[in-house]
């Protein structure tokens, strides 16, 4: 065998990769902390620190199993990007050929095809074998058909893989248990409190200072909470199935100022990094539902798995079958600035004040804060995409673009003009009080629409489908709201127009 370099990127920590299966001293993994990915984004210092982390980690386990590890980190890296790296640690230490995993990045997958393309030895790329489906698998699917539909998507990855199928119905007769997954949460609800470590990432937040890197967000780092490697991933699954998914489908769209995840897994991070793969975790989770089935509802694990082998998957699909133009749609053509506070949570809205504090302090929000409060409220605001992508990107511990801007041009913001979603995902401030504990505790008030007081999202919920008439109005999904609209009179109208120029000229200070 030739003397082989193989890179592992900080998102490919699958421990269980065949690659791992026998150590070959003909063999050398390489790992390396990288300027340009600490710096694509402004991201989270938890994200940085996490991924260090766990890279770290990962590149111990290796070593412990007998793999020979070229590990480089930040302040030892003379090196910008890894474009500039693999060629360089090939020449020096003479490896006669490169093998990579399939990035699931666009940018990075562009970088390794020109490094290979840049040495003068063998090269090939292997499937990080994670996904339940292959990066083309989704176009060929949805192949000479208009709309992509997550829901045929998922129904046929259920049964391709034979999960909650008797035979080729699903086990209840029933496929989607959406519909129960609404519910807002009892004042005295008892919610799990979340399991959460205690690493000690001092010199690795100070490394990253050191080295001038801008970061968002707040560390405590004598206890970073986040698991950093398999068998933390392990637990923390463990955990969330014991204790959270009784409740998880029913309370999945819930929002309280009280806890910061609910009943939510918080497993997105180990799933993005492959220290857990999706296949283990629905099975996981199947097989608690099994042994109690009682106790945990069929809403419950549906809605689960859904996420995972349906919407998880079906993001993945899009990113390979839409990059790199999906990266620069702006179907609305919003320009507006990001509002200041979504960099500090400075704001007088209750929703958007406490799901940009919890961010900020957790690098976590859950699906709804994302998409019904900061989406939500930057689509109401006109706010640029591109904008808005550089913030979800880097505010997350989870944040890896393949599934950022999917959900964040296509779900949330309809930039996409409906590839992902059918229409946009919009709303008034009913829906917020409708599903959270948000505007009992608000400066705003949200019955009012107009005048002193009244809540943001409500005028300028009208004034979105007003300036968007023309793209929006012949969608059967929205035409009853363009007849509500119609019904109003204009000086009704007119009124909440103006109330929500007010508030777009004086976004900053809302
Ligand atoms: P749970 O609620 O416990 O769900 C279980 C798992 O299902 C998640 O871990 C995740 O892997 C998967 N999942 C759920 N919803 C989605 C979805 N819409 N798309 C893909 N997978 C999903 N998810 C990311 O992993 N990274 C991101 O950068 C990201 N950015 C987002 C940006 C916006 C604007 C929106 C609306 C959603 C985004 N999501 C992203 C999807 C979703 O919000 C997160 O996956 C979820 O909140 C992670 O928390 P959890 O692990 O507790 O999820
Ligand atoms: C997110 C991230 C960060 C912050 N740093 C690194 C790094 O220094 N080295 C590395 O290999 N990977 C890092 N990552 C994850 C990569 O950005 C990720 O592999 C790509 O986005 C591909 O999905």
């Amino acid at each position: 065998m030739a003397k082989t370099l193989r890179l592992i990127l900080g998102d490919q920590l699958n421990y269980n990769h065949s690659w791992f299966e026998t150590a070959n001293d003909k063999v050398t993994y390489l790992m390396a902390e990288v300027h340009e990915e600490a710096t694509y984004t402004k991201h989270h210092i938890q994200k940085i620190s996490g991924f260090f982390l766990a890279m770290r980690k990962f590149s111990a386990w290796l070593t412990e199993e007998g793999h020979q590890v070229i590990y480089i980190p930040l302040n030892e890296n003379k090196h910008e990007s890894f474009e500039s790296l693999v060629p360089a640690i090939i020449e020096k230490h003479n490896f006669e050929r490169f093998e990579y995993q399939f990035p699931d990045e666009y940018r990075l997958d562009e970088q390794l095809k020109q490094v290979e393309k840049n040495i003068s030895v063998d090269s090939k790329s292997v499937d990080s074998e994670h996904f339940l489906s292959e990066r083309g698998d989704l176009e060929a699917f949805f192949k000479g058909k208009k709309q992509y539909l997550m829901e045929s998507f998922y129904r046929d990855m259920r049964k391709k893989h034979n999960i909650m199928m008797n035979g080729k119905e699903p086990v209840t007769g029933k496929w989607n248990y959406d519909g129960e997954n609404r519910k807002k949460l009892p004042k005295n609800q008892s919610i799990p409190k979340p399991l959460s470590y205690k690493h000690d990432v001092t010199d690795i937040v100070t490394m990253i200072n050191g080295e001038g890197i801008e970061t968002i967000g707040e560390i405590h780092p004598k206890r970073f909470i986040w698991p950093a490697n398999r068998k933390e991933s392990l637990e923390l699954l463990t955990f969330f199935v014991e204790k959270c998914l009784p409740d998880f489908g029913k309370f999945q769209d819930a929002m309280t100022t009280s806890d910061w995840s609910l009943f939510h897994s918080r497993l997105s991070f180990s799933m993005n990094t492959k220290m857990l793969s999706p296949i283990e975790v629905v099975e996981r989770a199947i097989e608690e539902w099994k042994a109690r089935e009682e106790e945990i509802t069929i809403a419950q694990i549906e809605g689960f798995v859904r996420q995972i082998i349906g919407w998880r998957e079906f993001m993945r699909g899009i990113y390979w079958a839409k990059m790199p133009e999906f990266a620069s749609m702006n179907f609305f053509e919003h320009e507006n600035p990001l509002p200041e506070w979504y960099w500090t949570g400075d704001t007088k809205m209750k929703c958007l004040n406490h799901s940009i504090n919890q961010s900020l302090e957790y690098a976590y929000a859950h699906h709804i804060q994302r998409l019904m409060v900061t989406g939500n409220f930057a689509l109401l605001a006109g706010v640029n995409p591109d904008e808005l992508d550089q913030w979800y990107l880097g505010i997350y511990i989870d944040a890896l673009e393949w599934v950022e801007i999917t959900n964040t041009r296509g779900m949330s913001q309809f930039a996409d003009g409906g590839i992902v979603g059918t229409k946009p995902y919009v709303s008034s401030a009913s829906y917020m009080h409708k599903m959270s504990h948000y505007c009992s505790q608000c400066h705003y008030d949200h019955k009012k629409k107009t005048g002193e007081n009244a809540c943001p999202f409500n005028s300028l919920y009208w004034h979105f489908y007003h300036r968007h008439q023309d793209k929006l109005g012949k969608n059967p999904r929205i035409g009853m709201m363009y007849r509500i609209w119609e019904k109003m009179g204009s000086e009704k109208q007119n009124d909440l127009l103006n109330q929500a120029e007010k508030y777009l000229e004086n976004m900053n200070s809302l």
